[in-house]
């Protein structure tokens, strides 16, 4: 696996004086390889034109290109019918589409939407806001105390039939992997339709939205070795077809007369004025980068880092470590220092040349829970090494060494 660090340029570049760049904020983005970089190039170099418009060459090829990444996305999820991937703009986006197209039309006055404390702020803030304009009640997934969610307290949550549960995969603060195919079964028995963020396992494992029978799923292109500004909603071609539009204007539209419109087929219905065309082109590229390791492998070299720098963390004085137990977590581990402040942490591993990431990591509440306000996180890809992880813990005795 190391020999893929040759396929991240920037990988070898030195950062503050001197030294090596050891990146360990892959939860944040990932770094890109060259074939991505690359095809993002050429699509710009030999083959720039707007998309589903022109008759000319370009645009055919522009076109074929976007929608063939379409499908090689679609196919890295398990999901072969091309309506049921929606290009957005990320994650985030993904989401937001959710709350103020579906859930909008079939939540009213008193629904109860299933949350967990784990959430990134993009799988709670839009509900926050539905929740406010509906008077919808939103209700949360109790944690254990090593960081798993309650499943006898989501079990009583559903009693209460939800309309909509919506959790993430894995945690980006706990790296929690949570038992998603299991939760979605029992909310669909209780009749409610299930979100899953998927932003942190999409990139690390493989994941098939057609076994998990889940209703929606979004991701980040950026975290998988693709570029910024593009991401996925997959949702069932039944309920896409149903739900209102999100944003108005080209692309998305059949018909348009002065005074009305009719919504363009699946998937363009749902995406409105020129894509990132360069951006979907370098996402199926990077999904084919990632296939062509294979999941299975990156999920397993990931688990056995994350279990060596668990295991080194925990000899550095001071060091607490939040989260599960190895089985049960992702490639990430998010750590305290008794007496100094993440942002310290950071600020020194920094002048090392080592990028971590402290602060909430858009998690407030999750910290909260957790009795902190901040954590530093170091989080790891395909690119790692335990050369990284033993650079991080170096790092962490000289944090120890100035601050005592
Ligand atoms: N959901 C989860 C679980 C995430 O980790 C993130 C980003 C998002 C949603 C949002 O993704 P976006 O592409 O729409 O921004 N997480 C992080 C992080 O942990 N540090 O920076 C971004």
């Amino acid at each position: 696996m190391n020999k893929v660090h040759m396929d991240f340029p920037i990988l070898k570049r030195l950062v503050k004086a001197g030294k090596h760049l050891i990146y360990l904020d892959s939860a944040a983005t990932s770094q890109k390889p060259l074939v991505v970089i690359d095809a993002m190039d050429a699509y710009y170099k030999e083959m720039n034109a707007n998309i589903h418009r022109g008759v000319h060459a370009l645009a055919e090829e522009a076109t074929q290109a976007y929608e063939s990444a379409r499908m090689r996305i679609g196919d890295f999820i398990g999901v072969k019918d091309p309506r049921e991937i929606i290009f957005t703009k990320n994650t985030t986006e993904s989401i937001n589409l959710v709350a103020k197209t579906w859930a909008r039309q079939a939540l009213g006055k008193d629904d109860l939407i299933i949350l967990t404390p784990m959430e990134h702020h993009s799988n709670l803030v839009p509900w926050q806001i539905l929740a406010a304009e509906k008077d919808l009640e939103l209700d949360f997934i109790d944690l254990t105390p090593d960081g798993l969610l309650d499943l006898n307290c989501y079990e009583r949550l559903l009693e209460r039939k939800p309309k909509l549960v919506a959790f993430t995969h894995m945690s980006n603060v706990l790296g929690t992997i949570n038992p998603v195919k299991e939760m979605i079964s029992m909310a669909h028995q209780a009749g409610s339709v299930t979100l899953l963020d998927a932003a942190q396992s999409v990139p690390h494992m493989s994941v098939n939205m057609k076994e998990l029978d889940v209703d929606f799923a979004a991701f980040s292109a950026h975290k998988m070795c693709g570029p910024t500004g593009i991401g996925i909603l997959y949702g069932k071609a039944e309920l896409l077809s149903g739900m209102p539009v999100f944003l108005g204007g080209g692309d998305m539209i059949k018909k348009v007369a002065l005074r009305s419109f009719q919504p363009n087929d699946l998937p363009h219905k749902f995406e409105a004025g020129t894509p990132p065309i360069a951006e979907a082109i370098g996402f199926g590229v990077a999904v084919d980068y990632l296939s062509g390791i294979g999941m299975d492998q990156i999920a397993a070299y990931e688990r056995e880092l994350t279990a060596y720098a668990i295991e080194r963390l925990e000899e550095v004085p001071g060091v607490t470590v939040y989260g599960p137990k190895v089985e049960d977590r992702g490639g990430l581990v998010s750590f305290t220092l008794e007496g100094i402040h993440p942002h310290d942490v950071a600020q020194i591993l920094d002048g090392e040349g080592i990028a971590i990431r402290a602060g909430h990591h858009c998690a407030m509440p999750l910290h909260q829970n957790l009795g902190i306000t901040a954590s530093s996180r170091a989080s790891f890809y395909l690119y790692n090494t335990r050369a990284d992880v033993d650079a991080l813990v170096d790092g962490l005795y000289k944090v120890n060494k100035v601050f005592h």
